[in-house]
């Protein structure tokens, strides 16, 4: 089994300010890091080759996308003012007053959506079995006419449709297990019944009031959208939950030829925007349903994009255990508090969270 990798070092260069988190500097916000910073993904990175693992994994080759890429999913509008901000020595904000970037973030973004373009073809094209594309700045939240939530364009949006264009991809499949509601790729393909999007989210996270059990898509994509929110303090067993009761029931009446993942780590312990408590260990069984989903149904293809994930010191190895998982590959590499975290009480399944679960199948018509 062969697994894409997806990282270049400029996605590090990616220059998010002086935010006090989501602070704006001044006033009585003394100048910190920004929440999305390159820490949590350079680290990633790092992680992969201090490892060993990259030298199972293929690296590939990134090219930029071209505006007419961008243009797939966004407006000329926003193109245009993504790549004019950009050019300002002062760099600008992708939409939502919360995502500042630096100049030369254009180029970069650029790079983040031809990252996961690779990542995709190299998995048509029968280059790798499955991939991952580390990229940044991230996608999911990002509007066909705006950025926002830290993502100035839809990084998966463009590969995806992209791939419906050129390649002999005509279903494609979104699962999005970052701690946020997945809206920007709802929103994109929100009357599109080819795409089928289903994001698992902590409820009202972010954005607010969005990410809602009855967001089920409209005119033709009626049905091709599934939202799954759950309570805060979700873990572990939540997820698998989540997985076996919605995600797996709903990719096989869906049927894709494609399954991408929006893998945000913000649900991971010692997150500081989400409150879930998954562990590294977690993201393992998570991974292999969906590699077990994808074999059954699509000759294998998954393609893993990166999305949110901001525990600087938790996040790499959370995604090391995902591309451990996609490659079959086990490095020497532990992690140090799964001894505590992996057996917190509330790992297990919780009635509350059974609910929810339920209730996103019922939705879903998946249960009666
Ligand atoms: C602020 C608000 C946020 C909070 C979290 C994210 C996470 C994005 C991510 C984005 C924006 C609101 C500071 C609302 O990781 N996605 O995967 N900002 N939240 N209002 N205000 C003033
Ligand atoms: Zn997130």
């Amino acid at each position: 089994m062969t697994t894409g990798f997806v990282w270049k070092d400029i996605y590090g260069w990616h220059d998010t300010g002086t935010s006090a988190g989501a602070f704006p500097p001044g006033g009585f916000a003394q100048p910190h890091q920004h929440f999305e910073s390159a820490e949590s993904k350079t680290r990633f990175a790092s992680l992969v080759d201090v490892s060993g693992l990259g030298d199972h994994l293929v690296r590939l080759a990134v090219t930029p996308a071209s505006e007419e890429d961008l243009l797939l999913v966004h407006n000329q509008a926003h193109v245009t003012n993504m790549r004019e901000l950009s050019a300002d020595p002062k760099g600008g904000d992708a939409g939502d007053g919360l995502s500042p970037f630096g100049h030369g973030s254009f180029e970069i973004a650029l790079m983040a959506a031809g990252g996961t373009i690779a990542a995709v073809n190299a998995v048509l094209t029968g280059e790798v079995a499955n991939a991952y594309a580390l990229v940044r700045p991230p996608g999911h939240h990002a509007r066909p006419e705006t950025g926002m939530g830290f993502c100035l364009f839809s990084n998966s949006g463009v590969a995806i449709r992209k791939a419906m264009r050129d390649h002999n991809v005509e279903r494609v499949a979104v699962v999005d297990w970052d701690v946020h509601h997945g809206n920007g790729t709802q929103e994109v393909f929100y009357s599109d019944p080819n795409v089928l999007t289903i994001s698992i989210h902590q409820d009202g996270l972010f954005p607010p009031d969005s990410g809602h059990i009855h967001e089920q898509g409209v005119d033709e994509g009626v049905g091709a959208n599934i939202n799954v929110p759950l309570p805060a303090g979700s873990g572990n067993g939540a997820y698998l939950e989540a997985m076996d009761r919605v995600v797996i029931p709903a990719l096989q009446r869906f049927k894709p030829d494609l399954i991408v993942v929006a893998s945000g780590f913000d649900a991971a312990m010692t997150d500081p925007l989400g409150r879930m408590i998954v562990t590294a260990n977690g993201y393992r069984p998570l991974t292999q349903r969906l590699m077990d989903a994808a074999d059954s149904l699509c000759q294998g293809r998954l393609v893993m994009s990166h999305e949110g994930g901001y525990s600087a010191t938790y996040v790499p190895f959370c995604g090391l255990a995902v591309l451990e998982t996609m490659s079959g590959v086990r490095t020497p590499v532990q992690d140090a508090l799964a001894p505590f975290w992996d057996v917190l009480p509330d790992q297990v399944l919780q009635p509350w969270q059974a609910d929810a679960v339920q209730r996103a199948a019922q939705a879903a018509g998946l249960v009666a």
